[in-house]
């Protein structure tokens, strides 16, 4: 079969080094804090005085312990949020923990949780509020950048390794009643040159965002979309070129249900590889409110938005949020805990290692058995031309099937286009799901079903479709 100009274009797109390092991460945690968490609101109005702020209990390796225990690999901290307090002792302001009753004023938020984070196997990642609702330069134009990317150099260079940074869509006046246009390419700039390893997300161009904070997925999650995706969350927020009209015609929006069909893509003149995070909160609010502690979203739910997120072609990032004594509170503790066991339980053992493998299709080197490794040093693929193929796994007795994991090899772009999964019962193939797009992971449950096999039918692909793993749990 020859392969359409679209599909060749399509699978020519792949992860830059820094977002497939960062897709490996699968999920990682959110910490909103600041002067709201002793106001008691979510968004700040920057005239917060910082004697508000003393969390004497503050203890960031009891947040790094719980976010590792829920099986999460990293930890994204708001150094300052749209109130403009910042976290560490900012050289650029006094609206700080600096100024603050912490520690006597001594205190390095920033730094204590990145040791913590170091401390305990967890990557750092900074979130800063472009919008600023203390600062007095915010809406002046270069003065703001200046003042923006002294910060961001500040985070950048005085606490080791950074895998994120996090530049948040919300935005308004500053205190002046002006708004700022950002000069983003000037901040990238400065992160790449500082942090090359580190994402920017959101209003950056590596990491997307899911467009809700609810939880919520898309049924088929695509990496591949319009380059001018990557301009939603800017023109959201406020930009030179948001004012202008023609830019703002070519708006995707972030939510839009279909962004990496082939229709979607047919018209398209630039594509991007740029992987949705799913980002929301284990309570109603970002930060913390003494109200809501019974309001800890519910195991089960945590689980679903995890396998639709990990397991969907995306990443999850958790917030968890301290309280005012600046811990996380231990109704939180415990659910990350029961959250990990979980995880741990579901993909202890997996049954593939004693199955038998085959597969109709197969390109030489690529073999089926180089499913039985999480690895990208092997991986699966049909042979050129073939992108329908029947992969089937049998065992000598029946099993109990709980969970699939399938992997493609997402350096060679996302193929998979529509599948099938069937368990054998007493030598009757049943159909028990239909599926999409796999991407970097994609989780099935199945609930129990019996069966000694498995079968996958990849019905259609862009161009011969890669696997790289294959888990049955
Ligand atoms: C939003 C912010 O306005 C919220 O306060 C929170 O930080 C969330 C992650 O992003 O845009």
């Amino acid at each position: 079969m020859n392969y359409t100009e679209l599909d060749r274009r399509l699978v020519q797109v792949v992860p830059s080094p820094r977002q497939f390092a960062y897709q490996q991460l699968e999920f990682y945690a959110f910490v909103h804090f600041t002067v709201n968490t002793f106001t008691g609101r979510e968004w700040g109005d920057g005239t917060e005085d910082p004697a508000i702020f003393n969390p004497e209990k503050l203890d960031a390796r009891q947040w790094a312990r719980a976010v590792k225990s829920a099986g999460m690999r990293g930890l994204i901290l708001t150094c300052k949020h749209h109130d403009g307090f910042c976290l560490w002792p900012s050289r650029y302001t006094e609206h700080s923990v600096a100024h603050s009753p912490y520690q006597g004023g001594k205190g390095d938020i920033v730094r204590e949780t990145a040791q913590a984070c170091r401390e305990e196997g967890l990557r750092f990642g900074v979130y800063l509020s472009p919008w600023d609702r203390n600062n007095p330069l915010y809406g002046q134009g270069k003065a703001y950048d200046d003042y923006f990317c002294a910060q961001l150099e500040e985070l950048l260079t005085g606490y080791g390794d950074i895998f994120a940074v996090w530049f948040d869509g919300a935005c308004g006046e500053g205190p002046n009643g002006k708004k700022q246009y950002y000069d983003w390419e000037r901040y990238y700039a400065l992160i790449r040159k500082l942090q090359p390893g580190a994402c920017i997300n959101v209003c950056g161009p590596d990491i997307r965002w899911c467009g809700n904070e609810a939880g919520d997925t898309r049924p088929s999650e695509w990496s591949v979309v319009p380059a001018r995706t990557r301009d939603t969350e800017k023109i959201a927020s406020l930009s030179q070129q948001a004012d202008d009209e023609s830019f703002r015609q070519r708006k995707i929006s972030a939510s839009d249900k279909d962004l990496g069909s082939r229709e979607a893509l047919r018209e398209e003149q630039e594509l991007i590889w740029y992987p949705a995070e799913v980002n929301t909160s284990i309570r109603p609010g970002w930060f913390y409110h003494p109200e809501e502690d019974n309001q800890v979203k519910s195991l089960d739910t945590l689980l679903d938005v995890y396998v639709r997120s990990v397991g969907g072609n995306g990443t999850f990032l958790l917030n968890i949020p301290p309280t005012a004594e600046g811990l996380f509170h231990e109704n939180d503790v415990r659910r990350l805990e029961e959250l990990g066991d979980a995880l741990r339980e579901a993909f202890r053992e997996n049954l593939l290692e004693k199955a038998a493998l085959s597969a109709s299709s197969a390109q030489e080197g690529h073999g089926v058995e180089n499913l039985r490794q999480d690895s990208y040093d092997h991986w699966f693929q049909t042979e050129e031309g073939v992108t329908h193929c029947v992969l089937e796994a049998a065992w000598e007795k029946p099993q109990v099937f709980r969970w699939v994991a399938l992997k493609e090899n997402v350096l060679r772009s996302q193929r998979v286009e529509r599948f099938t999964l069937e368990v054998r019962q007493g030598g009757q193939w049943k159909e028990a799901y239909q599926g999409t797009v796999v991407g970097y992971k994609k989780l099935i449950p199945l609930e129990g079903l019996k069966g000694d096999g498995l079968r996958v039918t990849i019905q259609d692909a862009r161009v011969c479709p890669t696997l790289a793993f294959w888990g049955v749990y």
